[in-house]
């Protein structure tokens, strides 16, 4: 197997620039923690003819013809899915998270309805109601968050919020929150107010399906996921349900029966909020969600916590602040006010020597979300890479001495050479590649 960067050879403005990308990501430690590696056939899935094929509607009900193969790509993608987590249905043509988060609230809810979602700045997603996207736009947006003194949600604070606000919807579901979720406790509180309650399990998608982390199916009503972080898919998104209900607004068919959710969903992603569906795209979805069926898949959602947690010990070790003081998943959460270097700072510095983080607002931050108090670190790129727990220590310790000492070139510059060296201990993509 190849790239086929070779048929790339009349435009080597854009060749080069994936040759360099292609080298930063080889030689770079990659901690931001909604990212990951896909594997060669994941990629070469999705560089496919299939990205030809026009195929609005689903399997068998297109609006064009010549779908027989794309149909057979994507029912084995939404079969798949549904073995890897115990799914009723699926739907697996969101182009993104943020896709099939519109897609559900739309369908789901009516503009004006109030939504209850996890603080954006307490660790929450932008599709779970902030002011600056559709959702917070659209509906009336209201938020749980974590505590102050021990960074988690409270879960008796949540059901207070719930029961004043009356939420149409509820949203359990982060992006920086290193603790798990309680989801049979947030499906009485939605039960006790009449909401549907969505699980947005971007983050830990791929540890739930290795089983290490609570099961959100037998609780949630919808479930909402990407498809490229934990679970190590190609980039996008998809919705299940553990179980089909009927709607519960009374919603008829042209038969006039009640209409299933799972029609209401399917309409919600085409022709709701999407036209033709990256059937390339699905191709490798089904690629990915057949390789998080393997048992060497679950041995890596192992290592990615057994990572984790030996990273969040070497901070921990030496001073540095987590939120909720630990980790039970892929990432953590640092507050760097103690450091007394800022999230944007402590991003560049890493930057600058090869190590990238993404800086993160911290719950009850007194920074901007330019320049935030904080940093977010992840395991599961670094992990598909081939590390183990004995290597969070070398990391850590020349993370702490960048910040310790931001402006220090000369540190900057041989912590590159060793970071550089140290990664050629774990290839990536070693496969042959044609060079112009
Ligand atoms: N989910 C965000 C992240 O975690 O990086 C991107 O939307």
């Amino acid at each position: 197997m190849s790239f086929r960067y070779s048929y790339m050879k009349r435009d080597t403005q854009i060749f080069n620039i994936i040759n360099k990308e292609l080298d930063r990501q080889r030689s770079g430690i990659e901690l931001i923690a909604s990212e990951n590696f896909t594997s060669m056939q994941v990629m070469e899935a999705m560089g496919s003819c299939l990205t030809n094929k026009y195929a609005e509607g689903l399997p068998s009900k297109r609006y064009y013809g010549g779908c027989e193969f794309v149909d057979e790509a994507e029912n084995l993608a939404i079969d798949r899915v549904k073995r890897l987590f115990g799914a009723a249905w699926a739907n697996v043509q969101p182009h993104s998270g943020a896709q099939a988060n519109a897609a559900v609230m739309l369908a789901v809810i009516k503009p004006g309805d109030t939504i209850l979602g996890f603080d954006l700045s307490h660790g929450g997603h932008l599709t779970h109601g902030s002011s600056v996207n559709f959702s917070g736009k659209l509906y009336k947006p209201t938020f749980y968050g974590v505590e102050k003194d021990s960074g988690r949600i409270d879960m008796n604070k949540v059901e207070d919020i719930a029961t004043k606000e009356q939420p149409k919807l509820i949203i359990c579901g982060a992006s920086a929150y290193s603790r798990d979720w309680d989801y049979e406790r947030f499906r009485n509180i939605a039960d006790k107010v009449g909401a549907i309650l969505l699980a947005d399990i971007s983050h830990p998608a791929g540890l739930i399906a290795s089983g290490f982390l609570n099961d959100p199916l037998p609780h949630c009503h919808i479930i909402t996921s990407t498809t490229h972080k934990t679970l190590r898919g190609p980039r996008g998104g998809v919705i299940m349900m553990g179980q089909d209900f009927d709607n519960p607004f009374g919603l008829k068919n042209p038969k006039g029966e009640i209409r299933k959710m799972s029609a209401i969903l399917d309409s919600g992603v085409f022709p709701g909020t999407q036209g033709g569906p990256l059937e390339h795209v699905i191709a490798a979805k089904a690629v990915g969600f057949g390789e998080a069926l393997d048992d060497e898949f679950k041995a890596y959602s192992k290592s990615v916590i057994t990572n984790a947690k030996a990273m969040a010990n070497g901070f921990v070790n030496r001073g540095y602040q987590i939120i909720s003081g630990g980790t039970d998943n892929h990432l953590m959460l640092i507050d760097l006010r103690s450091k007394e270097i800022t999230g944007k700072k402590a991003e560049h510095t890493l930057g600058l020597a090869d190590i990238t983080v993404n800086k993160n607002m911290v719950p009850f931050d007194d920074k901007s979300p330019f320049v935030t108090s904080g940093m977010r670190i992840g395991t599961p790129a670094i992990t598909t890479r081939g590390m183990k727990a004995e290597h969070m220590e070398t990391i850590v310790n020349w993370i702490d001495q960048l910040l310790s000492d931001p402006d220090n070139q000369d540190l900057i510059n041989s912590t590159r050479n060793d970071v550089n060296n140290f990664m050629k201990d774990f290839p990536l993509y070693e496969e042959k590649m044609e060079v112009v």
